[in-house]
């Protein structure tokens, strides 16, 4: 029997090849084995890449069911309520360190009359416009929307935590506007909202890219109203078990300067349907 001893090239190395007199290759490479492994570790290491790089960036939307854009919002921790120097500030806002333990999505506007007819089945609202903004909804209007939301796609859809909207609201700033040095330049409020609702998404949007979080409409939370923030520092709060009134954030296109703050708390009895008030939805992730 006679043989030949080669080289050859498998993919990325070399093959010590013996083929006997019969022609019939009889020796595996060892620098085979090796390509392989390299293969192995470069798509573990492309694989580790693509995963790190899925994470979205705050801010980063996906739109749902109704045509709605919603944001990444971050975990992360922030301040909430005011400076005592702050101009306009209210003493239901003491200032006081609060963690989000886990990154949720926010409506990157007001839920819209469009969404709100696509999801309950009828306009509503004291001003007519597709893309104006829902208001003279109840804050059990508002639940029963996300509610119906959340059944249709199978998600969970609810009204943000007060310290969620102001975190988001926020988007890491501390002073007492987030999307403009102007207010003017971001809102719709008493100076500039000549007694109506405005179609959203007109005014500078805050570092997260959300729209209209100061002024057009007030925006409904969850939680019920306490005139007093815990003292200590909070993860995760959702205010009081009980009260008479629900947190309203935001203001509107008929407040004042002082109550378009991010840290500016209104109470409001649920049952109203008002023309100042709308709301956006939080969607929870997995
Ligand atoms: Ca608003």
């Amino acid at each position: 029997m006679t043989s030949e001893w080669g080289f050859s090239i498998l993919d990325f190395g070399f093959a010590i090849e013996r083929t006997t007199g019969d022609g019939q290759l009889t020796t595996a490479s060892l620098s085979f084995h090796v390509a392989r492994f390299t293969l192995c570790v470069l798509f573990i290491v492309g694989l580790g890449c693509v995963q790190a790089g899925d994470a979205p960036k705050p801010g980063e939307t996906v739109t749902n069911s109704v045509g709605m854009r919603l944001a990444y919002i971050p975990a992360g921790e922030a301040d909430m309520g005011s400076p005592g120097d702050e101009k306009g500030r209210e003493d239901d806002e003491a200032l006081h360190r609060v963690k989000l333990a886990k990154p949720f999505r926010i409506g990157v506007t007001e839920v819209t009359q469009a969404q709100w007819k696509a999801v309950m089945g009828q306009r509503r609202g004291e001003f007519e416009g597709d893309n104006l903004p829902v208001e003279s909804v109840s804050w059990k209007d508002a639940v029963a929307f996300c509610e119906k939301l959340s059944k249709t796609e199978g998600k969970t859809y609810r009204l943000p935590t007060e310290a969620e909207w102001e975190y988001a609201c926020r988007a890491g700033s501390a002073g007492r506007f987030s999307a403009a040095d102007k207010l003017t330049d971001a809102a719709w409020y008493d100076d500039n909202g000549e007694e109506k609702t405005h179609p959203v998404a007109a005014k500078k949007p805050n570092a997260w890219g959300l729209y209209d979080m100061h002024g057009n409409v007030a925006e409904w939370c969850g939680d019920y109203y306490a005139p007093k923030y815990p003292a200590q520092a909070a993860t995760d709060p959702t205010g009081p078990a009980e009260g008479t009134g629900r947190v309203v954030r935001g203001g509107s296109w008929s407040s004042f300067e002082r109550g378009c703050r991010c840290a500016s708390r209104s109470n409001v009895n649920q049952a109203h349907q008002m023309k100042t008030i709308g709301f956006r939805v939080v969607m929870e992730l997995p």
